[in-house]
Formats: C-alpha cells, structure tokens, sequence
C-alpha cells in the first residue's frame, strides 16, 4: 500500500462542513489534539475550542464565521476550514471552497439534519470538490449504520460509500472494520484505536460489506468488476488507487465513523486525507491555474482585526509568496503584502514565504477582496470561481446611537460587508435610513455585535419601514392661488388644476391646457415641479402616485409673478386638491418564491395564508429532490420576518426570494392604524 510519499503532494487545505452543530468544531479540536498543536482538547460548551474563538462564536455557542487552523500530521501540513453550519452563515463555506483540496463532511444519523445535508453536499458538487462523509456523534448512535446510509443517500447525487463497519459491544458501537485495509480496530478514548484481531461473526459481515464497497468501486473500474466476478481477490494498491481516483472524479463519497468528543475515527480520517484526498496541483488543475514563476494565490476569507488591521487569509494555488510580495488582484491595482502569517483561530504569527499548496493569511492587502485570485505577476488574472451570495431575506434598519458616530458607523459597514459580502447594506434616501440587509436573525444580531463590539459603534435597530403610497380615487379641479404682497417686490402666482386619477402602476403625468397665454410659457415648468413637491407628502402621509395633473387657467402678474410664485401656487393647488380626491392607501405586494423540503410545504403554505398571502400555487423544485418552490403574492408588511417562520418550519433549510409585483389599495382598520402611526411619528 502507497503508505509513504505523500508529501509529494504538499500542504493540503481541508474544509470541515455538515449540517448545523453536526460536531464540526469538536471534529477540528479533536484533530488539533490528535496532532499534537494543542496539549488538551477543549469543547465547544465551555468556551475553549480554537474554531470557535471569536467572542460572538463564544457567545452564542454555535461557528458564525470560518476559521483557519494549521496543524501538522506524518509530516505535512493541513490547513483545516472550519466552517459555520448554520445556513446563515453558508456563504462563508460557499467562497472558501474553492481553494480546498478536499472536505470532510461532519453529519449525523438524524433524518432532520438531511435537507441540510443535501444543501451541503449540493454546493460541493456544483463546486465539484471531493469530499468525504464523516459519521459523527457515533458514541450516541442507535440506529445502525446501514440505516444511516439509506437515510442520507437521498441528500447525495453519487453514492455513498461505506468504508467502515461498526463492531458493537451490545448496542454500543465499540470499533470499527476498515474495509479497504481489512483490519479491526477498538475504540480508545482520546487516544489511538487498538488493532485487534478480525475473526468470526465480525469477519463474516466484514466480507459482504468489503464487497459491496467494491462493487461499487467496480463500476467506474472495469477491470476491478472482472476481478469481483471471477472472484479474484483485487490487490490492495488497487483499491486505495481506486478509493482516491474515484473520491478526486466526484464518483464516490467515502463514509468513515467517528466521535468528536471522543477522538474516535480520528487518526482513520487523517490517514484517509492523506492517502486519498488530491493535493494542491490537483486543485490547481480543477481551477485552471496555469502554473508558472508567478505565484497564485486565492482570498478565502477577509478579517478587520481590532489591533493588527486587515488580514487576508489566502490559499497558495502555485508558486511562493514571500513577505512584501507585490499582489496584483482583478482590477489590476497591486497591494505590497505586509507580513506573511501563520493562522491558529484567532491567533496568527508571523513567518516566512508561504510555499504552493500553504494556507496562510496576508497583512494589509488593501484592495484584495474575498473570492478573488492574486498574483505576484504584473498582469491581473482571471477570477478562478465566482462565488455570489444569496440573496438577502431579513432587513434591519440601523442607525448610530450617537449622531456623532455616524462617519464610524459607515466606515464600520465598509469592513463588515468585506469581511462578509452575504451583508448588503442599502441606503435608502426616501426613507432616510440605512438597511441592512441579512440571511437571517442570528446574522444580523452577529453583525450588530461586530459593530459594537469590534468597530466601537453603537447601534439602535428598527423593522424597516414598509415603502406604503397612496392615490386618490375622484378627481377634482382645483384652484391654487400665491399671493404675497411684503414690502417692495410682492410674489404672485395662480394656477386651476385639473386632477385625476389614473390607472395601477401608471405613476404620475403632468400637462397643461393653457390657452390665450392666462399662465406664461415659462412658468408651466414651475408649476409642475410644485405639484411635483406636494405630491411628495399627501394627506395620508405618503408619496402620492398614479395622478394626473392637466394645468387648465391661471393667471399672473407682470411684475409679481415669478418661477417661484408658480411653483408654489401649484404645490397650494395639488395639497389642497387632493384631500377632496378620497386619498387611500397603497401598499408594495411582492412575488414571493419559498423553498422547502416537501414535507413542510403543507406548514409553508398555512404561514402565507396567515400573513395576508394569496397562494398562486406549488411546484417540485425542479433539480431537488424531495424539495418544493411554493409561489404567492404577500404584502410587503408581511414578509418582514417571514424569514423567521419558514426557517423555523424547515429545520433551517427552508428560504425565499420575492420582488416587487404591484401596489394594492388597503382600507380598513389597518390602514387607518398605519396612518395614525404615520402622523404619530411626524
Ligand atoms: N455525543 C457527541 N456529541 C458531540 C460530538 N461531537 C460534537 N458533539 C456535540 O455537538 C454539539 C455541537 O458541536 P460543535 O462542534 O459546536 O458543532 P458544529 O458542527 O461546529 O456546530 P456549528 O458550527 O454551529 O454548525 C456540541 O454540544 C458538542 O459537544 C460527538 O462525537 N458525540
Ligand atoms: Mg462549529
């Protein structure tokens, strides 16, 4: 068996992803411990894991951001990702993965954590990364093994592949068979399983497992099935040629066993990355880098540390990045790498050049973003992947609670939002707030916490406001009269609007019947941009729209009429003119699309009935298994925190998108609640 020469193919760069609190972060300790880069191996409840050493990790117990940890194992480096599972935090994984070799995917045996499975595993074959399954929490296990594979194959599009096999002791799974390496193992609490002897009941069931392991091997390797049919045992090498060839091609996903907590199927794991898991020039390859004196480089995550400035943290894809290296990023402009860091958590020292295949964090690279591709070349290389976040579904309007934090609080956004792009932040200049825009609850909260307590502002929050219109449902004509006579030069203006209402969506349009010169060419245009300004606030509080105004007479004064005087005779007609027209109010409906699996489509379906929804129907989400898009039209005040409701529905996997449909009258008690609120707050 291929047991050495593996550092041929260099540092590797590993990504820890699976379903929310499937036992990443303990996976991560476990293996920093295993290793040897840590003396005693923390847990995630008391606050002293290294992956989750951020203070709103620790706060809320639970990965919010990724994070980078080397270690070294058999004398090679592994860079581990530990990724967030929450599907808030996905984008993170979403733009690292590109730059890793390979992922451990961290799962349970729980049918309720198999949608998010599938969301995972979903993204790692569009990305086409290899990956391995690694059964956690098998300490706890009840269900046996071969149930679990036939409850998670459905979230995986190529087959699973056992390639071990419990032994128990009564109900308790107490070790394990390596199928490829055909041995027996016993479980030893935070240390390294004992090889016992493989013999009876368990050599029988070793024997079939071993076989269907290699049928299904077999059918991407001909001569492998000649060899299972003519019942010729297939050698060793070939097997482990064939488990890594076909992890590499996307044809198989291994399952190995394990326990986090108790550093079980640990060592197995490792050793299964280094024989199996392609290195550096594989992923190299898969991207399209060309290789060359220059190096490559790929930006997986963006850091504002409190004391040490911006950090990027990048994979070496070809070539060596020295301190001072000159990087040019897409746009061509070139930042001088200032330091070259080791990262552990949130420590990062300072070392030397960092070789192909190293995962390493850069100083202040000003203007390198997040999923971008660096050179030390002189020309900018092309993107290697694009990676784009999901839309946003949760909306907070922020300010400052001092206005003298203001300036603080944008710049604070600029290095929230580039850390994490998954966070918009709009400016909404009719309503005179800034929204932040999130993937859910807990990251918006995180991202409050972040302001205040990393970038020193603090934040008052509020829902956004609802962008509500009104119209008006009579017409009216209406005579607007400025007259003002102070001291010398007096202001006067007249003008008789003809008012109307106009079709849904038509918005607002202007024009003038104006005969015999009553109001002079050169004051229409003023007279318009008054309307205009009344027609911002009407009477119930809200931008006016689909109006018409047909300027019928006026009259004026030769040497009192100004643009100014028919501006505001007009502003007078329409704000007069309009309460008399019975004003009502308009609210934004919007076309929403919810994704979820099936089995809460009937629950998805009864929450848009409750908030005002008008069904339009629902579909098999075309490519998902298992999954439903269920599509209505929802008032804009209902969709606010719909988020929340549907993730609590779908065991957190569900989402939606919506854009705007049409406005739609609201009479009735709530518009008359949302009017009162409305003057309240003016
Ligand atoms: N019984 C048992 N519990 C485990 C094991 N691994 C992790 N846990 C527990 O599972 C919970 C979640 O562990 P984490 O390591 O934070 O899981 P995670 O996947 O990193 O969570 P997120 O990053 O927030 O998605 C914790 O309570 C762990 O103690 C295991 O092997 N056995
Ligand atoms: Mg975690």
């Amino acid at each position: 068996m291929a047991q050495s020469g593996n550092s041929q193919r260099g540092p590797r760069c590993i990504a820890l992803v699976g379903p929310f609190q499937s036992g990443k972060t303990t996976l991560l300790e476990a293996i920093l411990a295993r290793t040897g880069a840590i003396q005693r191996q923390g847990t995630v409840e008391a606050g002293t894991t290294v992956g989750d050493g951020s203070k709103e990790a620790r706060n809320h117990v639970m990965s919010v951001e990724l994070s980078v940890s080397s270690t070294d194992f058999m004398g090679d480096t592994y860079s581990f990702i530990d990724c967030p599972g929450s599907v808030e935090f996905m984008h993170d994984m979403r733009v690292a993965l590109p730059a890793v070799d390979a992922a451990v995917v961290v799962c349970e045996m729980d049918d309720k954590k198999v949608p998010q499975l599938q969301l995972i595993l979903r993204e790692l074959e569009e990305q086409k990364i290899p990956r391995f399954l690694f059964l956690n929490k098998i300490d706890k296990a009840d269900a046996g093994v071969h149930d679990a594979l036939s409850l998670l194959q459905p979230a995986s599009r190529n087959k699973l592949l056992l390639r071990q096999l419990p032994t128990f002791s009564g109900d308790i799974i107490t070790g394990f068979v390596d199928l490829a390496l055909e041995r027996a193992f016993v479980y030893k609490e935070h240390a390294a399983s004992e090889v016992v002897p493989l013999q009876g009941d368990a050599l029988d069931r070793e024997k079939t497992a071993r076989f269907s392991m290699l049928e299904t091997l077999a059918d991407h390797d001909d001569e492998l099935m000649e060899q299972l049919l003519e019942d010729i045992e297939p050698p060793r090498d070939k097997v482990f040629d064939d488990l890594a060839k076909e992890l590499r091609d996307g044809l198989v996903c291994p399952v190995l066993l394990g326990s986090a907590t108790r550093t079980n199927g640990v060592l197995r794991m490792l050793k299964a990355l280094r024989h199996e898991s392609p290195g550096v020039a594989a992923t190299a390859k898969r991207l399209g880098v060309k290789g060359g004196s220059d190096a490559v480089a790929y930006v997986i995550k963006t850091l504002h540390t409190a004391h040490g400035g911006k950090l990027s943290i990048v994979r070496v894809l070809s070539g060596t990045v020295p301190e001072g290296a000159q990087l040019t990023g897409p746009s061509g402009t070139a930042d001088r790498a200032s330091g070259v860091f080791k990262v552990f958590g949130q420590q990062s020292e300072k070392r030397g050049a960092a070789q192909a295949g190293e995962t390493v964090a850069l100083g202040k690279l000003d203007h390198a973003k997040t999923g971008e591709t660096l050179t030390t070349g002189k020309q900018p290389l092309q993107a290697l992947a694009e990676v784009n976040a999901y839309p946003p579904v949760l909306a907070l309007g922020l300010a400052a609670r001092e206005r003298k934090d203001d300036v603080k609080l944008g710049q604070a956004l600029n290095k929230l939002v580039e850390e994490d792009p998954s966070l918009v932040i709009v400016h909404n200049a009719e309503m005179q707030e800034i929204i932040a825009w999130g993937q859910g609850e807990m990251h918006l909260r995180v991202a409050n916490e972040r302001l205040a307590d990393r970038f020193g502002v603090a934040i008052v929050a509020h829902p956004p406001k609802v962008g509500y219109r009104e119209t008006i449902r009579k017409p009216i004509v209406q005579r607007g009269r400025h007259k003002k006579q102070s001291g010398g030069h007096g202001q006067f203006g007249d003008v008789v609007l003809d008012i109307k209402p106009l079709p849904r969506g038509s918005g607002f349009k202007f024009d003038e019947k104006i005969t015999g010169g009553v109001v002079p060419r050169n004051y229409i245009p003023s007279v318009e941009e008054g309307v205009i300004d009344g027609l911002k606030h009407g009477p119930l509080g809200f931008p006016v729209v689909d109006v018409s105004v047909v300027l019928i007479d006026g009259s004026y004064h030769t040497v009192d009429s100004s643009d100014q005087a028919f501006r505001t005779a007009g502003r007078i007609g329409i704000t007069e003119g309009l309460p008399q027209c019975s004003p009502v109010l308009l609210e934004p409906i919007h076309h929403v699309e919810v994704v979820c699996p099936s089995d809460a489509t009937a629950k998805i379906n009864a929450i848009i009935s409750g908030r005002r929804g008008q069904l339009l129907g629902f579909d098999t989400r075309e490519g998902w298994n298992g999954w439903d898009v269920v599509r209505a039209l929802m008032p804009e005040s209902e969709i606010g925190d719909l988020i929340v409701e549907v993730r609590s529905a779908t065991a957190g996997v569900g989402s939606y998108t919506f854009r705007f449909d049409h406005m739609a009258e609201l009479t009735g008690k709530q518009a008359d609640q949302i009017v009162a609120a409305r003057r309240a707050a003016e």
